[in-house]
């Protein structure tokens, strides 16, 4: 049975990871091995241990970066980190990260952070169970949280 990785973090002002094992499981019966971590900073370690440690075949890795313009460098470090945990393991991270400028409010947060952390998981489910589905996708605007922007015609 395959195994997905759940990674969250406590700076996050939502509960991500929570809201991604409840998508992954509505969708398909598979392993899964949650944890949290601090902040965004913590989680590229986190997923590779998931994967190495833990025999993980894709991970999630969830995150909130602040709206000040440190928490922005921490980002990037954080973004850059997932990517070469990803290509040290050869292993897909799916990175779900919601600034908190990206919202008006806090109730616009909290539905962003749910929301975009359900149609990553699907994403994963895609990837690991329906590649098909992702290729059929493609091109399409696709976007998580907020609407999809759609395809641009001539
Ligand atoms: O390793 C401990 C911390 O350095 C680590 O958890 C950082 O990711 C924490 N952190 C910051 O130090 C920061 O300046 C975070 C942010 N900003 C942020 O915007 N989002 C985080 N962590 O998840
Ligand atoms: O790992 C899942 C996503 O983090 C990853 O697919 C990103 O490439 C998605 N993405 C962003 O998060 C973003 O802020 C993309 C863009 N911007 C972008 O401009 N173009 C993309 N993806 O193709
Ligand atoms: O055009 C508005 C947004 O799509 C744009 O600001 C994106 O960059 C927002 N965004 C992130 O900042 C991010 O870190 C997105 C993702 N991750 C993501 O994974 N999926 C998105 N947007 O649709």
């Amino acid at each position: 049975m395959p195994t997905i990785g759940v990674v969250d973090t406590t700076f996050a002002r939502f509960n991500m990871g929570k809201a991604a094992v409840d998508e992954i499981q509505k969708h398909v019966s598979v392993r899964i091995i949650r944890r949290t971590v601090p902040g965004v900073k913590d989680l590229p370690v986190a997923a590779k241990k998931l994967i190495e440690e833990e025999g993980c075949d894709m991970v999630v890795a969830l995150g909130m970066p602040g709206s000040k313009p440190t928490d922005k460098v921490c980002a990037h470090e954080a973004s850059t980190g997932l990517i070469q945990a990803q290509l040290m393991t050869n292993t897909h991270i799916i990175e779900v990260f919601v600034h908190e400028d990206e919202a008006r409010d806090a109730k616009e947060l909290a539905f962003l952070m749910e929301q975009r952390s359900r149609e990553h998981a699907l994403n994963v489910v895609k990837m690991l169970f329906k590649p098909e589905q992702m290729i059929r996708e493609a091109g399409t605007g696709q976007r998580q949280g907020f609407e999809d922007v759609g395809p641009a015609r001539m």
